[in-house]
Order: structure tokens, then C-alpha cells, then sequence
């Protein structure tokens, strides 16, 4: 990584970018267009078209057209394939500027970005695309007079929400299975991080992905995210963000022609160290990096810290060591650990969970205040916090920022109780050398992963999907394939 070139980058204004519809680039149409804040240093990066209820449905309509002409849907695995693989490779090409982009839109720290974002982008639809023709139907085990054949078709038009925190991970844990399965997809990004995610999509075209297969809309979600929702033709819905948006998705589905939903809603994930972990000092710096990378705006983060009661305290002093040793700061520079906050509206969201965390009786170990306030930013120092009862609000929402809370327990049975008390279920993670007992916290924490000795870096091998309030369906793997396709059954009569 090449500290000129990122320079030279962000030195390059940024220009304003509109739908992609029809294959067509499009400007601002009634709705004009909204500013695009960059949280590195609060100023006015570029505008991105604020779309309308109409600009979403002429990108449905565009994408049911291609849908049935079967100029996408109709064509052999193989072609499919030859685009998909020419896609993740030009996403590659452009990693860089797809970086830069993307960072200057919502703060990553770089060196995160780079490997999370087109990186990772790249690898899934390289993946999807290699799967692709590895699909097979089936062949039912039926009485001798009777074929039960069951096909595996595409379902048609799928409406993909994104959002801000790993655009282009996220985006492509969703196109990649969704095209590779031979959909056409609308996809709508965040209106606080759309720009790297356009610019993938036009890569997609340049890979020759035919027109109105892929269609993009900017705008607010409460209004062109409501228009994907509520329409009659979008069969699938997947999604990534807050459980409120989820809930209200479920409503449009419920109001509209009741489209599968699929939701990843991100969770308030455990992270438990127990006196016999292997390596104390490794569990506390992956403990802190396990929360505070991309500034907490993770969706599996460790936010919740149980740590054994024996040990809590020589623990919580080595995982403020290790977060006192992460710089913070400007991300577009390649040392940076721990980026900006992605907007003002996420930053007063953090402060104010700070401030009920102390009334809620948590003592404030390190962090817990705004800094570089002077760079224009929304910088945030890294904050743990002791002491926090289970019930306390830091232990029972997801805040989606730099901010740990740790709670003491003292024994398995009460540690997988604390596990279990809030409402979600995405990650977690448990320190331990002894093997019966890492199994059974495997089996006892109820989670979508369950890390053992270590935090994140599940690659796209295994599935990522949420239980209880944290969602449903998975992401990544050859399981996302399911979500994107529907079983026909043939019966015939021999
Ligand atoms: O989320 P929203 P926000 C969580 C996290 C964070 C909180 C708020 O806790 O603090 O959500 O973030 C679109 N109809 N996560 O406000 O609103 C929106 O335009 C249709 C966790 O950004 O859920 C964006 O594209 N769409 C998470 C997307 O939903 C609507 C990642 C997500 O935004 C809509 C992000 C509507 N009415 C936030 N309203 C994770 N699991 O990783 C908004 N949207």
C-alpha cells in the first residue's frame, strides 16, 4: 500500500454521481441531488442524485424487463460466469481507487478498507461466479412410475439495501449470489456511503453484464428504499442495517405482495475470555481490535466484553494498553487502526451512549470523548467502559461505534447466561484452552459464529447470518445461494 498513491487519490474531486438504470448513467432527476459529507473532514465531497419514488420504479421495471427477456436469466452458466469473473477482476484493477473512494465517503481506516472492500468484493464474486455451474437440480427418490424432478430457478427481481459501514463487502455478498444465480438486482446504497458502491456497479458493466440487469438508485431509504419495499415486483428483499429499518421491511412486504425478506441486523456480540485462555495478552489485543476497528462499525464487533472475575481486572488493564497503542485518526493514512466515525448523526448516537453508560453506573477505563475536532471530522477516541450491569443499556443495544462495555462473571454456566440476555444473535467468541469447554460454549451461546481463541476474519467459505433480533438468512457461502433462487418441482407421470 503505497502512501503517494493514496495521496494522489484523495487529492481528486470526487464527481457527482446519479442512478444507473437501463445501463444508462443518469443525472438528478426531480429530486435533485443531496450532498455527500465526508467524515474525514466534514466538507462537501459531491453530490449523489436524491432519487424519487419514480427513479426506483423505472430501475424495477428496467430489471423485470431483463428478468423476462432472459438477456441475463436466459443465458448458458458459462457466459454468466465469463462476465461475473471479468467483474471481480476489474474490481480488482480499481482497488485502489475503489479504496480511496469509498474511505473518503465513510472513513474506514484505509488499510481495513482495502482488504475488506474491493478485496473482499472481489473474492466473492469470484467465488459466486466459480460456483455458479456447480448448481445442480435434483432428482427425487420416488415409487418407479413416477419422475420427481425438483429445478432450482432464479426468483426474478431482487431489491439489495446497503449499508454504510463495508459497502462493497456487503454490496457483493449480495449481487454476487443474486447474479450468479441468473436475478436481475436493484441495488440501493447508503445515502452516507453510495459512491464506492455505484462505481462497482459501472465496473459490472464494463464486464458486460447487460443492461438492466443491475440497477442502482441513490437516495434516502425513507424514500427510494421505501419504494423498493413496498413494490409489487421485487420478489426478494435482502438487507443489511438497523432492526428498525428491518421492521419497517417487513411492513412493506407485509403491505405490498409479501416478497421474501431476508435481514442481517447486526447484534451486541460477546466476546468471553476466561482465565484459561491460552494467551492473555493475544486475547486482549485481538479483544480490542475485535471492537475498535472501522471505529466499531462492525456488525459482528466484540462490543460486549465478559471477562472471568478471577483475572478481570490484570485483563481490562491489557486491553486499555492495547487500545491506548491503536492510532486513531485521519483513515486515508496507511497507519491509521482506527478511522472516523461515519457522520455527526452516528457520533452524537456514540457520545450519547457514553453518557448513559456512566448513569447507568459504568466507570469510563479510557476514552469516552470526541478528538480532532479540529480536523473538521467526526473522530472518536477508542472508550471502554466497566462495571456494566447486564440490564444496562450499553449491555442490551448495539451502539455500532467505539465503545466497549465489560461485564465480570463467575462461572461457564453464568458466562453463556449473560451471552444469551439480549436479543440478538450474530457472533461471539470465547477464550479457553480447555476443548470440552470450548465446545460446549460452541453449542450454549446462541449466535449466528462462534469464534473460538480468536475474533472475525471468517472468510466467505462459512455462512453469516443472525438469530433471535440480529436476522435471518445467511450471507456468504454456498448457503446465500438459496436465498436467491426458488425450488420447482416437476412430477411426471412415466
Ligand atoms: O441504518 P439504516 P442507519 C445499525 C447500527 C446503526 C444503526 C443506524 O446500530 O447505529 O443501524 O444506522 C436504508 N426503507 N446498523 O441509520 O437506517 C438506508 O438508506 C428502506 C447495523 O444507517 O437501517 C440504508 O441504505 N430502506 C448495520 C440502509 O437502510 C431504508 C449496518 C441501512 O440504514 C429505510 C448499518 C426505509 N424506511 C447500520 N430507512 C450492520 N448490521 O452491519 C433506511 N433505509
Amino acid at each position: 500500500m503505497d502512501q503517494t498513491q493514496i495521496d494522489a487519490l484523495r487529492a481528486e474531486p470526487v464527481r457527482a454521481f446519479g442512478h444507473l438504470i437501463d445501463g444508462q448513467h443518469l443525472g438528478a432527476s426531480d429530486g435533485g441531488t443531496m450532498d455527500v459529507i465526508s467524515p474525514i473532514d466534514g466538507t462537501v465531497l459531491t453530490t449523489v442524485a436524491a432519487g424519487t419514488q419514480s427513479d426506483m420504479e423505472a430501475a424495477i421495471s428496467s430489471a423485470r424487463t431483463a428478468f423476462e427477456d432472459g438477456r441475463w436469466s436466459g443465458q448458458p452458466p458459462a457466459a454468466r460466469k465469463k462476465v461475473l469473473l471479468k467483474w471481480a477482476d476489474l474490481i480488482e484493477a480499481h482497488a485502489l481507487e475503489l479504496a480511496v473512494l469509498g474511505v473518503r465517503d465513510n472513513g474506514t481506516e484505509i488499510a481495513m478498507a482495502l482488504k475488506a472492500e474491493p478485496g473482499s468484493a472481489a473474492g466473492t464474486i469470484r467465488y459466486y461466479a466459480e460456483a455458479l455451474d456447480k448448481v445442480y437440480g435434483e432428482i427425487a427418490p420416488t415409487a418407479d412410475d413416477v419422475l420427481g424432478l425438483i429445478h432450482k430457478e432464479p426468483v426474478g427481481v431482487v431489491g439489495a439495501i446497503i449499508p454504510w459501514n463495508f459497502p462493497l463487502m456487503i454490496g457483493a455478498w449480495k449481487l454476487g449470489p443474486a447474479l450468479a444465480m441468473g436475478n436481475s438486482v436493484v441495488v440501493k446504497p447508503s445515502e452516507t456511503a453510495s459512491l464506492s458502491l455505484m462505481r462497482m456497479c459501472e465496473l459490472a458493466l464494463e464486464a458486460g453484464l447487460p443492461p438492466g440487469v443491475l440497477n442502482a438508485v441513490t437516495g434516502e431509504g425513507a424514500v427510494v428504499g421505501q419504494a423498493m419495499g413496498l413494490s409489487m415486483d421485487v420478489d426478494v428483499l435482502v438487507f443489511t442495517g438497523s432492526g428498525a429499518t428491518g421492521r419497517r421491511l417487513m411492513e412493506y412486504a407485509a403491505r405490498s405482495n409479501m416478497k421474501r425478506v431476508y435481514l442481517e441486523l447486526g447484534g451486541k456480540s460477546p466476546n468471553i475470555i476466561f482465565a484459561d485462555a491460552p494467551n492473555l495478552d493475544e486475547a486482549a489485543k485481538v479483544a480490542a481490535a475485535g471492537i475498535f476497528r472501522n471505529a466499531g462499525q462492525v456488525c459482528v464487533a466484540g462490543s460486549r466484553l465478559l471477562v472471568e472475575r478471577s483475572i478481570h481486572d490484570e485483563f481490562v488493564s491489557a486491553v486499555a494498553k492495547a487500545t491506548d497503542a491503536m492510532r486513531v485518526g485521519d483513515p486515508l493514512r496507511v497507519d491509521t487502526q482506527i478511522g472516523a466515525v461515519n457522520s455527526q448523526t452516528q457520533l452524537d448516537a456514540n457520545l450519547g451512549f457514553v453518557e448513559t453508560a456512566t448513569n447507568e453506573g459504568g466507570q469510563i477505563i479510557t476514552g469516552g470523548n470526541r478528538i480532532l475536532q479540529e480536523t473538521g471530522g467526526y473522530y472518536m477516541a477508542p472508550t471502554i467502559v466497566t462495571g456494566v450491569r447486564p440490564d444496562a443499556t450499553l449491555a442490551q443495544k448495539e451502539v455500532f461505534g467505539p465503545i466497549l462495555g465489560v461485564t465480570p462473571f463467575n462461572s461457564e454456566e453464568e458466562a453463556i447466561t449473560l451471552a444469551n440476555s439480549t436479543v440478538y444473535g450474530l457472533a461471539g467468541a470465547a477464550w479457553t484452552s480447555n476443548l470440552s469447554r470450548a465446545h460446549r460454549m460452541v453449542r450454549g451461546v446462541r449466535t449466528g459464529v462462534m469464534h473460538i481463541n480468536t475474533y472475525g476474519g471468517a472468510d466467505g467459505t462459512v455462512p453469516l447470518g443472525g438469530v433471535g433480533q440480529s436476522g435471518n438468512g445467511s450471507d456468504k457461502s454456498l448457503h446465500a445461494l438459496e436465498k436467491y433462487i426458488n425450488l420447482k418441482t416437476a412430477w411426471i407421470k412415466l
